[in-house]
Order: structure tokens, then C-alpha cells, then sequence
């Protein structure tokens, strides 16, 4: 089955954002080659910009004002909240375009993120998502998308037709034992190096390859934990809670798993501004537990 076969259970409006995303991630994938040189832009974090990242946010940003239904779009390359003043629709989205960018040099896999709220406030808790999706860049070209309370999918591009074809339907999280952690050693909290060592003692094996989407990827189909601490140096962790927390949050919890900051679901967090960052742990939801199990203490 087709990506577009496929999106007839959901509202018209999902369905042309995720087939924006599914277009653009077409140009995504065939431009690495011609794109990786670096911008000699920082981003709103101070990161150097690759061309990728710049192109990559120009083409979705396009895309999503093409489809005349986004009011306005919150990008982790752009400082200020794109507002889309001819839209005749209501959605909001949020986009990291191109997450992992250090791992392009290296040819990992990579990753676009994309949230949709539906009542076109990218500022609201994650709980008021309706949909998300996530393309990842690797041997395969796959999109995953989920839309409230309708499942999680998986696609992959073929790339002899250039169409988006059906992998795994209504993906559940299994109870795995993969994890994976951000952040120096040295500065993990106590809680965080306990909750690791429990891990290691019950046989959970580490697999961290240093770019969120393929590693949430990789606990989406196999369980487990994928985890970027609060910091003894960095309290608020380094990821973003819009643009990466959130929709692949959304995906875990749609997926019959969960993603927590520690003390509660990153879902009812409410975000302050377009750039918080956030402790993050995705996974299976008793990992998911257990990891809360050990932070709340
Ligand atoms: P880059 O986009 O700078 O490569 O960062 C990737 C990322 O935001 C996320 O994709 C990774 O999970 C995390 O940072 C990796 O961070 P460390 O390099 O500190 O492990």
C-alpha cells in the first residue's frame, strides 16, 4: 500500500501535511551530496549551520505554506516563529529539519522531526498535538507518521518509483533491552548513573549512535531506552522540547510507549519559549517507568 492510500483514515488536512513532508524528503535524501559543506551560520543555539540544515528548512517552511492550511511554522533553524500571514488554515508546526547534522560527516543516519497542532499555537503541551511524523535519512528512506489515536506507520521510499511504500503498520513498542544515553558520564546526575547501572545489571545492551531519530527508530521497533539526561553542568538537558522531545513523544505514546523528562510525561510540559530544551528519556513504557522510578527520588 501506498503512503497516500494509506492517509485516507485521517483528515484531509494531515494528509497534505504529511504528503508535504513526504515530497520534501524526496529533495532531503538526494541533496547530502551537494548540500553538506557548512553555511558559516549559527543557529539559535549557537550551532554551526550546515547548507543541509538551511536548505533542508527553506524546502519544508515552502512546502507547508504551499499547502495554504499552516498558520505558522516554529523551525530549530529560524529564531522567531514563522507566521504564514495568507494561510486560510489553522495548523502549527514545528520542524528540525535536519536533526543529527555532526553525523552527516560521518554518512549515520539522520532525520527530519515535524509536529502539527491543529489549533495553530506550536507553544501549546504536546498532549495538544494531533499529528507527527518523522523522515529518517539511512540505508532506507523511511517516514513514520502517527496521527492521534489512529496508530503509528511506517514507509519507505522506493526509490525506482519515487512513491512511499507500506513497512510496518500500527508499530507497538516492545518491551526491549536497548538503551542509549546522551551527556559526558562525568556529569550524569546520581539518579541518572543508578537508573543506567540498573539497566546494565538486568542485560539491557547499549546502542547510542549520537542522532535521536535513528536512535528513537531503533526503540520504536525494539524497545528499550533512549535517554539525554539533565546534566550536572546543564540542567535543562540538550534537547529541544519542540522540535524533538515533543513529536517523537507523541509517536512513543501513540506507539503504546512513552517519553518522560523524568518526573512526568514531556506531553504535559508546558513550554515557555520556542527554544526550551528538556531532559528526555523515549522508550518502552516500563523502561519509561522505571527510569521515572529512579529520577523522582
Ligand atoms: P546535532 O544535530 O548537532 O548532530 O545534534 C544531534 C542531537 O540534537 C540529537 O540528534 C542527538 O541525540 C544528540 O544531539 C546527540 O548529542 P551528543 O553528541 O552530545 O551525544
Amino acid at each position: 500500500m501506498f503512503l497516500e492510500e494509506h492517509l485516507v483514515a485521517v483528515p484531509f488536512d494531515v494528509k497534505t501535511l504529511v504528503l508535504a513532508v513526504a515530497g520534501q524528503s524526496k529533495a532531503i535524501a538526494g541533496g547530502f551530496l551537494d548540500h553538506s559543506r557548512l553555511a558559516g551560520t549559527k543557529n539559535i543555539y549557537g550551532e554551526d549551520q550546515l547548507e543541509l540544515d538551511k536548505w533542508a528548512d527553506q524546502l519544508l517552511i515552502d512546502a507547508f505554506e504551499e499547502t495554504g492550511i499552516v498558520r505558522n511554522v516554529a523551525s530549530e533553524e529560524q529564531g522567531e516563529i514563522v507566521e504564514i500571514v495568507k494561510a486560510r488554515g489553522s495548523w502549527g508546526i514545528t520542524i528540525d529539519p535536519l536533526d543529527g547534522v555532526s553525523c552527516v560527516k560521518t554518512n549515520l543516519a539522520v532525520g527530519t522531526i515535524v509536529g502539527m497542532f491543529n489549533e495553530g499555537d506550536v507553544l501549546e503541551k504536546g498532549s495538544m498535538m494531533d499529528a507527527a511524523c518523522f523522515v529518517l535519512y539511512g540505508p532506507l528512506t523511511t517516514l513514520v507518521y502517527a496521527y492521534k489515536g489512529k496508530g503509528v506507520h511506517e514507509f519507505a521510499l522506493d526509490k525506482k518509483t519515487g512513491r512511499f511504500v507500506l513497512r510496518e503498520e500500527s508499530i507497538t513498542i516492545p518491551q526491549g533491552e536497548i538503551y542509549g544515553s546522551g551527556g559526558l558520564k562525568s556529569e550524569w546526575t546520581d539518579a541518572h548513573a543508578k537508573f543506567i547501572s540498573e539497566l546494565e545489571k538486568n542485560n539491557y545492551k547499549l546502542r547510542y549512535s549520537g542522532s535521536l531519530t535513528a536512535d528513537f527508530n531503533q526503540v520504536l521497533h525494539y524497545g528499550g531506552v533512549f535517554c539525554y539526561p539533565a546534566l550536572k553542568n546543564k540542567p535543562e538537558g540538550k534537547l529541544r522540547l519542540l522540535f524533538e522531545a515533543n513529536p517523537l513523544s507523541f509517536i512513543a505514546a501513540e506507539a503504546n510507549g512513552a517519553g518522560s523528562n523524568g518526573v512526568q510525561s514531556i506531553l504535559d510540559v508546558e513550554p515557555k519559549k520556542i527554544s526550551d530544551r528538556t531532559p528526555l528519556y523515549l522508550g518502552d513504557k516500563k523502561t519509561i517507568a522505571l527510569a521515572e522510578k529512579f529520577l523522582k527520588q
